[in-house]
């Protein structure tokens, strides 16, 4: 069998970073033959040709064929995966309601031409910022795609707050389990390590309650801007990483006492308005993401999702205004 695997804004960073990974295997596993279908703007073709040239290449046994287009509905034909990582950067002068109207009418385009053609068994992960939003505008236009088809990415942020706590307590990534990240994958988003565990030990007798709100949540909110300060360009590698991460975990699972962090459409858990796309602590179960209930939550982390969710709100209400809802 093959597995058809779309991944938009493929000749960007992350796309090919994604890409090589993904022919490898790195997705559907070493047994499983992938096809990938690559969307680009039409200015980015010649870009493209070459990534599918290196792609041929590499000679992967688990690549079945690549596919490029500039037209959604070939792209995103037939497809079971759809990765929506190509977006409109913010550029000198835009203001964050541009960024918003300029993606939301990319993610509008895409979830239509989802809608129309994709695998009945398609996934939706949306990395392209505004990630959440752009996620909500997808799923409006994608009305037949059940909603817990549809997500967005915030394993990058859960990723780099299990190798901080890691670090910090002297641990190996493996022994951290139950990391959760909350909210809007933004400067907003909610790190919370309340429930984690270390070893089996939670976590909050390993570390104190001022490394987690100086450190932690700060770091790892700001660590897309350090990235850029240090490489002189965004993160690529992880978050092309992450993306797999995020969409293998949903095929194959969480491991048994464990979680993940996926944003999802929200069913009005924590206190998160129906609807939205928000991060949240989910197990995965043959394919089915459910949201960890019954989770106590302090003030403290409270206080932090409701500014996340606000700003979440504010994003629908502006895409909302542009007619994109
Ligand atoms: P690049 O600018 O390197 O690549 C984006 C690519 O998308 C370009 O090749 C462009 O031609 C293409 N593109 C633009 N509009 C398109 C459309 N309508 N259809 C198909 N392709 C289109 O950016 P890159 O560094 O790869 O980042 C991509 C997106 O990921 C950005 O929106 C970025 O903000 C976001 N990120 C999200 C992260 C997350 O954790 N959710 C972390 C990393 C990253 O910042």
């Amino acid at each position: 069998m093959v597995t058809s695997v779309a991944i938009t804004g493929a000749a960007g960073a992350i796309g090919y970073a994604l890409a090589f990974r993904i022919a490898s295997g790195a997705l559907l596993g070493p047994d499983e033959q992938v096809r990938l279908r690559l969307l680009e703007l039409p200015s980015a073709m010649g870009a493209l040709e070459g990534v599918a040239m290196e792609l041929e290449d590499c000679a992967f046994g688990t690549l079945a064929g690549v596919d490029l287009a500039d037209d959604a509905r070939v792209a995103f034909d037939g497809v079971s995966h759809a990765l929506l990582v190509g977006a409109r950067p913010r550029g000198p002068g835009m203001e964050r309601g541009d960024l918003l109207a300029a993606n939301g009418a990319i993610f509008r385009d895409q979830g239509a031409a989802l809608e129309a053609v994709a695998a009945d068994d398609v996934r939706i992960t949306v990395t392209g910022n505004p990630a959440n939003t752009n996620a909500l505008v997808a799923a409006h236009h994608a009305p037949s795609i059940p909603r817990s088809r549809i997500s967005a990415l915030t394993r990058l942020d859960h990723n780099r707050a299990v190798a901080r706590l890691a670090a910090k307590v002297g641990a190996g990534v493996a022994d951290v389990r139950r990391m959760t990240i909350w909210g809007n994958h933004s400067a907003t988003q909610v790190p919370d390590v309340a429930h984690a565990l270390v070893g089996g030990r939670p976590a909050p007798d390993l570390v104190d309650a001022a490394w987690i709100a100086d450190d932690l949540v700060p770091t790892v909110a700001q660590r897309g801007a350090a990235i850029i300060a240090a490489r002189g360009a965004s993160s690529a590698a992880s978050a092309a990483s992450a993306t797999i991460d995020h969409a293998r975990t949903w095929v194959h699972g969480t491991a048994e006492g464990d979680w993940t962090s996926m944003a999802v459409v929200s069913d009005g858990s924590y206190g998160v308005p129906e609807g939205l796309v928000s991060s949240f602590p989910v197990t995965v179960v043959d394919g089915e993401w459910r949201i960890v209930p019954g989770l106590a939550i302090d003030d403290v982390v409270r206080a932090r999702i409701d500014a996340s969710i606000a700003e979440l709100v504010d994003e629908r209400e502006q895409v909302r205004a542009l007619g994109l809802l």
